[in-house]
């Protein structure tokens, strides 16, 4: 058995079915999602199915499901006028997942969101002798393996809306090497990283994680979906020898290339 960890995969179905044939995932394997499931690209409610009718897989709360739980009616009504509900609708791609979502019965929509609810934000993974803190972005050790009911709304959005990896002077991927932990990570995509640590497109444009330190980030960059100009798909990262995966969205694999 082995455990992957894969993140952002943004409503791209047919590549995260494409990756779980490439690490030939089975029955006793383990799945992580690290956040942003959903949004922008064709299936959103079809991956979080898939991961919610398999018992070892699991998703961590990214910003756009942080997001979704705050936009729709927390009782599974059709309903999306939640205090989130602009931003997610019409600013982050919700428009499209919250049609998806419309179409299902009410007590489906009832178990989807009950099963978000029980997500954990951060969540600490011992594979081997090797210690994992999976977030969709940021980390504060008060939070760890607390699930998304038992937590704020402030405290949730301190932690997968923030990025070490953007916003100016927060750029301090060294941040967390006190702490005895890789971290993995999603939410800012890795040719994104690439092009602010090179400042150069033909460096940075490739499918490949970014690893600083004890920080590994693996967003594919999915959410620019396949007719962008990013050599961008999934990375799923096996953790026990940390060989990585890559699934193009357009299935040609460009990452060996120059
Ligand atoms: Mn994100």
């Amino acid at each position: 058995m082995a455990v992957y960890a894969v993140s952002d995969l943004h409503g791209q179905y047919d590549t995260f079915i494409r990756g779980l044939d490439k690490i030939n995932f089975g029955d006793d394997d383990e799945l992580y999602m690290i956040g942003d499931a959903i949004d922008r690209g064709p299936d959103s409610i079809r991956i979080l199915q898939y991961i919610k009718d398999h018992d070892n897989m699991d998703l961590l709360i990214g910003n756009h499901e942080f997001m979704m739980l705050n936009s729709v009616d927390p009782n599974g009504r059709d309903k999306c006028t939640g205090y989130d509900s602009d931003l997610w609708l019409y600013y982050n791609g919700g428009n499209k997942t919250f049609r998806e979502y419309s179409k299902l019965k009410a007590e489906t929509r009832k178990s989807i969101l009950l099963w978000l609810n029980r997500r954990y934000v951060i969540k600490t993974v011992t594979v081997g002798d090797k210690r994992f803190c999976l977030t969709h972005s940021f980390y504060k050790s008060e939070f760890e393996n607390k699930m998304f009911f038992e937590m704020d709304y402030d405290d949730i959005w301190s932690l997968v809306w923030p990025s070490v990896y953007r916003d100016g002077d927060t750029w301090r991927p060294f941040i967390y090497t006190e702490y005895d932990y890789t971290f993995i990570t999603g939410h800012v995509p890795v040719q994104r990283v690439r092009f602010e640590m090179y400042g150069d497109d033909t460096k940075s444009n490739v499918l490949q994680i970014v690893e600083d330190r004890n920080l590994i980030d693996i967003d594919g960059g999915c959410a620019g979906g396949s007719d962008s100009w990013l050599n961008n798909g999934a990375l799923f990262l096996r953790l026990d020898d940390m060989q990585v995966f890559t699934v193009p969205l357009t299935g040609i694999d460009h990452s060996d290339c120059s």
